[in-house]
């Protein structure tokens, strides 16, 4: 199994620059490095020649994250909303390619975290993001970009909240180039039967981020089963990244819109989160294959 952690697992802001983070990575035991694209568009072309390069030289696959602000809800009922996402995302596709990053996941239907003040309307707001995520898969189709649906916890977003619901969502897009993404934190809230989900979402899954109840990075004996997790992802014969997405640190706008409150680790030393990261990598090479 390929493994991966987001670089977000290290920062205090949203975006910032991955590039060191690829060595360090790779020093870690992982395969993957998932790179936060919310600054994408504020970054010149050189930037992400440099992170190829790097990612060349190390031997480090690179994936692509993203929490849409409100400005690119693509669920949004107003068309200059919808316009100026389209215009976003088509300047990161591009920005993504020279950078050698072929996927973007996280809650692309929509925007994040969602504020509920406004109200919700499921229905409605579904069928407009269907419709304009048809337009930005063919988009991202032309850069060689496949894009993840990612369900999140109902406190996070309303549009996709279950893998059955991600899955229904994909199949009406009904591009080849659109597919789920599971992360067994939310699952943890939302899933009957986290195994059974993964095992339904089956060739539509894309990536699988992977994180303890509370977000910690993966450990044995708790009560998450690693160990049934990679036996389901064998049997789908599941060939993505299984990227780890810890969050254990409080403060920056990181920590705000994850709610860490509290260090969750015994401290926020890069030592300390450098080894729990190594060591849950090194866990799940054992126990996924
Ligand atoms: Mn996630």
């Amino acid at each position: 199994m390929k493994i991966g952690i987001y670089c977000s697992y290290w920062e205090k802001e949203w975006g910032g620059n991955p590039i060191p983070f690829i060595k360090k990575v790779k020093d870690l035991g992982f395969d993957v490095l998932e790179v936060a694209c919310a600054d994408f568009d504020q970054r010149p072309d050189s930037f992400f020649e440099e992170m190829r390069a790097e990612s060349l030289k190390y031997g480090i696959e690179l994936t692509g994250g993203y929490g849409p602000i409100p400005a690119h809800n693509t669920a949004s009922k107003e068309e200059a909303t919808v316009a100026r996402a389209i215009r976003f995302y088509r300047d990161i596709f591009r920005k993504m390619q020279i950078a050698g990053i072929k996927s973007l996941g996280g809650a692309l239907y929509s925007y994040w975290p969602v504020d509920y003040a406004s109200g919700v309307d499921k229905e409605g707001d579904t069928r407009v993001s269907i419709e304009n995520m048809k337009v930005i898969a063919d988009l991202a189709a032309e850069y060689d970009i496949t894009l993840y649906m990612e369900a999140l916890n109902r406190f996070e977003g309303y549009v996709i909240n279950t893998a059955k619901e991600a899955l229904a969502y994909v199949k009406e897009v009904d591009r080849p180039n659109v597919k789920v993404l599971l992360d067994t934190f939310h699952m943890n809230i939302e899933e009957d039967n986290l195994l059974e989900a993964i095992r339904e979402t089956g060739d539509y899954l894309g990536e699988l981020h992977v994180g303890e109840a509370n977000r910690r990075p993966p450990l044995a004996g708790t009560l998450m089963s690693w160990e049934k997790i990679g036996e389901i992802l064998n049997e789908i014969d599941f060939s993505g990244p299984v990227v780890m997405e810890p969050f254990v640190t409080k403060g920056g706008k990181v920590g705000a819109d994850i709610k860490v409150w509290r260090n969750l680790l015994s401290d926020d030393r890069m030592e300390t989160l450098d080894s729990a990261a190594g060591n849950s990598a090194a866990y799940l090479k054992k126990v996924m294959g």
